[in-house]
């Protein structure tokens, strides 16, 4: 699968600091900022570095490093937000849109990361 990659969308322009965010953490290969319309009281895009379309092109194509980093990232995103279930926090939810009917945004594969009020059940 060939993934084409527009490299004049938001989160690319972000990386490449032609506009500003407001950046809750960064590393080597990942970024992760708050969302410019929050859907809850938390709410954190993480990104990798690395031009990806969707969660399905960064797992097929990025290095081991960024993967490993990416992840990592977005649970020390938790940690910071003090949300884990289990170790004092309410829990949080984590969920990535793809393409069309995933009613991907941005094409530049994001994780959010929602917490701070109850989320209800996922509605498809
Ligand atoms: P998605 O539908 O999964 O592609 O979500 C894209 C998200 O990106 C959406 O929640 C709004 C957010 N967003 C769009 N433009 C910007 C921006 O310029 N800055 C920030 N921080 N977030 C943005």
């Amino acid at each position: 699968m060939a993934y084409s990659y527009d490299d004049q969308n938001i989160f690319a322009k972000i990386l490449r600091g032609e506009i500003p965010n407001n950046t809750v953490l960064e590393t080597e290969h990942t970024l992760a900022f708050r969302d410019i319309a929050p859907k809850a009281p938390e709410h954190v895009l993480v990104i990798p570095k690395g031009a990806y379309v969707s969660f399905d092109h960064f797992c097929n194509a990025a290095s081991d490093a960024e993967i490993l980093d990416f992840h990592r990232t977005a649970g020390r995103i938790c940690t910071a937000l003090g949300v884990e279930p289990g170790e004092g926090g309410d829990g949080y939810r984590a969920i990535t849109n793809a393409g069309e009917n995933g009613v991907q945004e941005v094409p530049h594969f994001h994780l959010h990361i929602l917490a701070g009020r109850p989320l209800g059940p996922m509605v498809v």
